[in-house]
């Protein structure tokens, strides 16, 4: 009679997980079209920034409030700014595209810093790229690794 109140405790645990699981889910109507990330000058730099088009085609506003990839430890959005004559990077913890909007990710610009690369980046490699939404869901997307002005 002491194992019941156990299989009762990990049912509700399976289902916490499964709901978690469930929570993740594909967004497909979000896209980041043209993805790619600099390759970095020196094969032991292991960050970099990436880039690209993100568009809202879903029928409603989505906030992108992060984002992650396998090849990086971390990755996070940035804003360059200039202020003055100096150029400062800005964390964006909140990127907002009203339905059918696009934002574009560019040098000077909005874009993915890339960080700690778990392996040295090679031209031509394609690094998976899932964009955090808020309310749980995911947008899975690719950048292209190539030189700049490329
Ligand atoms: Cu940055």
């Amino acid at each position: 009679m002491i194992t019941k109140p156990c299989v009762g405790v990990l049912f509700a645990l399976c289902a916490f997980a499964a709901s978690g699981a469930a929570a993740a889910a594909p967004v497909a109507c979000l896209q980041l079209k043209d993805g790619w990330a600099r390759l970095p000058p020196g094969a032991a730099m292991a960050m970099t920034a990436g880039y690209g088009t993100i568009h809202n085609r879903c029928g409603s506003a989505v906030t992108i409030i992060g984002a992650r990839s396998a090849a990086f430890s971390e990755v996070s959005l940035h804003e360059t700014t200039l202020q003055g004559d100096v150029s400062r990077m800005q964390h964006l913890h909140h990127l907002v595209l009203p339905a059918g909007a696009m934002v574009e990710l560019k040098p000077g610009g909005k874009h993915l810093m890339l960080m700690q690369a778990k392996a040295s980046l090679k031209d031509g490699q394609a690094l998976p790229l899932v964009l955090q939404l808020e309310g749980g869901g995911e947008a899975a997307a690719t950048l292209q690794v190539r030189a700049a002005g490329r």
